[in-house]
């Protein structure tokens, strides 16, 4: 494991965006498996792509003004859609709008001082290699169980490798990245997938060589340099074998991390401050999720309590 940074034990808050062709649907990220859509279902969120209100400076800024200091952006969430101009694929933002969304806001946390964080999904629902389990939409199909004929993990991992390589190759230094996620339970007589079904060692090695004080989590199913326990709030500090573990709580406005257009379940800024002070007082960082809509604009739900969280923060410095 790469030891603590000091910038990341030293900034206890960070600002996670969720954004892909699911804040279109703006029915939580999960949208296509929730509700088995087909690739052809879903097409229409990629001819519909346009985020045309994606301002990666606001974004920055707003995560200033909250006190944070990084930023995690979802480079390709479970849907298999990558935010960059990859070369490996069509399904991207660059095809789609001829933007290379993960470029504009690297550039501005650089511009704007805060690190530099990617999201990068292991589960990809678009890629023909990648074999139908529980977690897949098309998992409860006719023909589900003939789908996986011809579908080749292995294949699968050199793309997963290919588009890791070139998000670490060419976007300069990056400071922190979550892969996401291992779930190796079997459910519905489909088995889960592991850490072989990543080649979880080959992905980490490739970090370590490519990004050598960048930090990477837990969830590739192997140890990683800090834990990222979801949507709760550990209660007292974490340890493994007596010594401290890096954590990170990663926790959203509404419980959804994709934009959700109507759903109103928004947690207080008193709660949210409470966490962040619990979170540090046990010596972990909070990563509070945004989820911007279609168009790529920031939520004013979300924006209203990230300035209150703000205005705490400067009176608390
Ligand atoms: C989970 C994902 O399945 C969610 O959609 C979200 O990205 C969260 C941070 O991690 O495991």
């Amino acid at each position: 494991a790469v030891s603590a940074p000091d910038w990341f034990t030293a900034a206890r808050f960070g600002m996670f965006v969720h954004f892909g062709l699911y804040s279109g649907a703006a029915r939580h990220e999960w949208v296509q498996t929730n509700e088995k859509l087909t690739d052809a279902d879903y097409r229409q969120y990629f001819d519909n792509f346009d985020p045309d209100l994606f301002d990666a400076a606001e974004i920055a800024r707003t995560a200033k003004q909250a006190g944070m200091s990084y930023v995690v952006l979802t480079t390709k969430h479970h849907e298999g859609f990558a935010l960059w101009n990859t070369a490996l694929s069509d399904f991207n933002s660059a095809a789609a709008c001829g933007r290379d969304l993960v470029r504009e806001l690297v550039d501005a946390l650089r511009a704007a001082g805060l690190k530099v964080g990617l999201y990068h999904s292991l589960i990809d629902w678009h890629h023909p290699d990648f074999t139908v389990d529980w977690v897949h939409p098309r998992r409860d199909d006719e023909n589900a169980a003939s789908l996986n004929e011809g579908r080749d993990m292995a294949r699968y991992r050199e793309f997963l490798l290919g588009q890791v390589r070139e998000l670490l190759t060419d976007y300069g230094q990056v400071d922190y990245l979550f892969f996401d996620y291992t779930y190796p339970e079997a459910k519905q007589g489909w088995a889960g997938k592991s850490a072989a079904d990543w080649d979880a060692e080959g992905l980490l090695a490739l970090c370590r060589e490519l990004q050598p004080g960048m930090i990477v989590n837990d969830r590739l199913g192997i140890p990683g340099d800090f834990v990222t326990p979801e949507q709760y709030q550990p209660t007292e500090p974490l340890v493994a074998d007596g010594v401290p573990v890096l954590w990170e709580a990663c926790q959203t406005t509404n419980g959804s991390w994709g934009y959700d257009r109507d759903n109103d379940n928004h947690k207080s800024a008193d709660l949210l401050i409470r966490m962040l002070a619990d979170s540090v007082s046990m010596g972990g960082n909070m990563l509070l999720n945004v989820g911007p809509n279609g168009r790529g604009a920031l939520d004013k739900r979300d924006t209203a309590l990230l300035a209150e969280i703000g205005e705490w923060m400067r009176l608390h410095e």
